[in-house]
């Protein structure tokens, strides 16, 4: 062998190991003047379950009244802490069919964690401060990713065929299926939030939040 052919072999080698990659750019429709939602997309392997890979521990703080950050993509058995990074108390709950769960009300420095055990959507909210919310994907797959702004993603995964999926806290999820073999470009996925409308959400109780508590600076 010669040592060109060494040298060759030694460049090519780390891309044989992780020779099938799945990239895409999620497009999202918005109304003028918004900028798109962060978007969460998953692949699940179809023709077989998906590896049971938990993700690593997530954190999810709550930091000037406003959780950071306010959209989380995860595999379905991610444990995520909710830290509250603030001086004054805070409360962490969600009542999303399946995902409902409620960690009370905490002080400053003090943090608790919640497994999300089943896969879903989860809507997360605050009950003293109805301006905070947030997002928690919990995907029924280990490649699961929240997009940037420029939508961009990439997952590391073997050969085989996936459906995809896209959503975000203000559109409709879409789908699309891939067959991935080598480096393979996702097919489009397209959001569209043009129809979305800020609308109050309710409390841990269900009931509207006291006007006092929009007032509160
Ligand atoms: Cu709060």
């Amino acid at each position: 062998m010669t040592k060109t052919t060494l040298w060759l072999i030694a460049l090519l080698l780390p891309f044989e190991a992780g020779a099938d990659v799945l990239t895409g750019v999620v497009t999202t429709k918005v109304r003028a003047g918004n900028q798109p939602a962060p978007v969460v997309v998953y692949a699940e392997p179809l023709g077989g379950a998906a590896p049971a890979r938990e993700g690593k521990p997530v954190t999810l703080s709550q930091r000037n009244k406003a959780f950071a950050p306010r959209v989380l993509g995860v595999p379905v058995g991610t444990v995520v802490s909710f830290p509250n990074d603030d001086d004054i108390f805070h409360n962490v709950f969600s009542l999303s069919p399946g995902n409902a769960f409620d960690l009370g009300l905490y002080r400053a420095g003090a943090s608790k964690r919640r497994t999300f055990a089943s896969p879903g959507v989860v809507r997360i909210f605050c009950n003293i401060h109805p301006q905070m919310t947030a997002l928690v994907v919990a995907a029924p797959t280990p490649w699961v990713v929240t997009t940037g702004p420029d939508g961009a993603w990439r997952f590391d995964l073997p050969a085989g065929r996936y459906k995809l999926t896209a959503i975000s806290e203000r559109a409709a999820a879409v789908t699309a299926e891939v067959t991935v073999n080598g480096a393979t470009t996702s097919p489009a996925l397209a959001l569209d939030e043009s129809a979305f409308v800020a609308a109050p959400h309710t409390n841990k109780f269900g009931k509207p939040y006291p006007v006092t508590a929009y007032k509160q600076p």
